[in-house]
């Protein structure tokens, strides 16, 4: 048990062996607390006479006096020290070199559906959008697709709630465009097209062009002119070879598929011609009665021709990139590589 003369030195002592503030507390309690030493001591002058009590008592209050101020000090300095830590570890060193930037770049889709915006406007051809949710009227029926066709399978096609769709091409905005528009019009209609249909070779969105040409006497003629110019131009080729072979599609009669010449192996054959020297880049024909007939436009006035191509497709061929997934799964390590 410490005697009333050793407390300050003991006081101190107890405080100097601690380095945070609730240990100093503590320490502070066995001090000044309620059943700490010097109340302890003040407690004891209760035993004491006047004269006595008056002495002691004064010497205790000059002690506990002694302990505050030594209790003040310390709690002073690990304050100090707690806030000398603190920026020494949040210090910044503002001369360190900084991170730098890379600068970003368009993704081959978006450059590659520039590009072919580009070359049709310099065609003639104004640039056309609509909204992705549609109709039954406007993806299927006024395309002159019978209600039994597999293009409107569950399989194929987004279903909605409430009677819509997700678009399965972009020909609606061109129906949307002819309801408005009397002839002449020279469209195309870029944008993302849904099919409920996902593996190596197909993605349930994709980027589809459709162009449309109407006029009284826009031919086939004028649809392989526009298209072929438009391939040779896009891969930058003076000699392009190109063909159109007989297809079917409900909008169009006659209809085509339109080759070139592969440009990976320049005809000779490979992997990605499957050994043809062609590939398919287009369906086209002219357009069929009936469409015109569902916007209001008088099938015997009025003809013209009609496209649609996929912009993976053409971006793969041009880039040589021989993956549809990589389009989609937005890899920096990819992406950079078109900047
Ligand atoms: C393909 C085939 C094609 C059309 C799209 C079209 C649009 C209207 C009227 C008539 Cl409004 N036709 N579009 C015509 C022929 C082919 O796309 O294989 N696309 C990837």
């Amino acid at each position: 048990m410490s005697t009333l003369e050793d407390l300050p030195r003991d006081a101190e002592a107890a405080f100097a062996a601690v380095d945070n503030l609730p240990a100093l507390d503590q320490a502070k309690a066995r001090f000044l607390g309620k059943t700490g030493l010097i109340t302890e001591q003040m407690k004891g002058l209760g035993k004491m006479d006047a004269e006595g009590r008056k002495a002691a008592g004064a010497r205790i209050n000059q002690i506990k006096d002694q302990v505050e101020a030594s209790l003040k000090a310390r709690r002073e300095a690990i304050e100090a020290e707690t806030l000398r830590r603190q920026l020494a570890a949040e210090a910044l060193d503002v001369t360190l070199p900084g991170r730098g930037e890379t600068m970003g770049g368009l993704h081959p889709v978006t450059r590659t559906l520039a590009r072919i915006e580009r070359m049709f406007a310099s065609m003639g051809f104004e640039v056309a959008d609509g909204p992705e949710i549609e109709t039954d009227f406007y993806n299927f029926t006024a395309l002159n697709i019978p209600d039994n066709h597999p293009a409107r399978a569950m399989h194929d096609t987004f279903y909605l709630p409430g009677g819509h769709l997700l678009r399965t091409h972009t020909s609606p905005v061109q129906v949307h465009y002819m309801q408005r528009q009397q002839p002449p019009i020279k469209i195309i209609a870029p944008g993302r097209v849904y099919r409920c249909d996902s593996d190596v070779t197909h993605t349930p969105m994709f980027h589809q062009v459709e162009g449309l040409w109407v006029d009284e006497t826009v031919s086939f003629a004028d649809l392989k002119g526009v298209l072929a110019d438009f391939m040779r131009h896009f891969f930058e080729r003076d000699h392009m070879p190109v063909r159109f072979r007989p297809s079917f599609f409900p909008f169009t009669e006659p209809s085509a598929e339109m080759d070139i010449g592969c440009v990976i192996c320049g005809g000779d054959g490979c992997r990605v011609c499957s050994h043809t020297g062609w590939l398919e880049v287009l369906g086209c024909g002219m357009v069929h009665p009936n469409v015109f007939g569902h916007v209001g436009y008088d099938a015997e006035k009025w003809q013209g021709f009609a496209f649609g191509l996929g912009v993976e497709r053409l971006a793969m061929l041009r880039y040589g990139v021989d993956d549809l997934r990589l389009f989609f799964e937005n890899d920096v390590r990819f992406l950079k590589q078109f900047a």
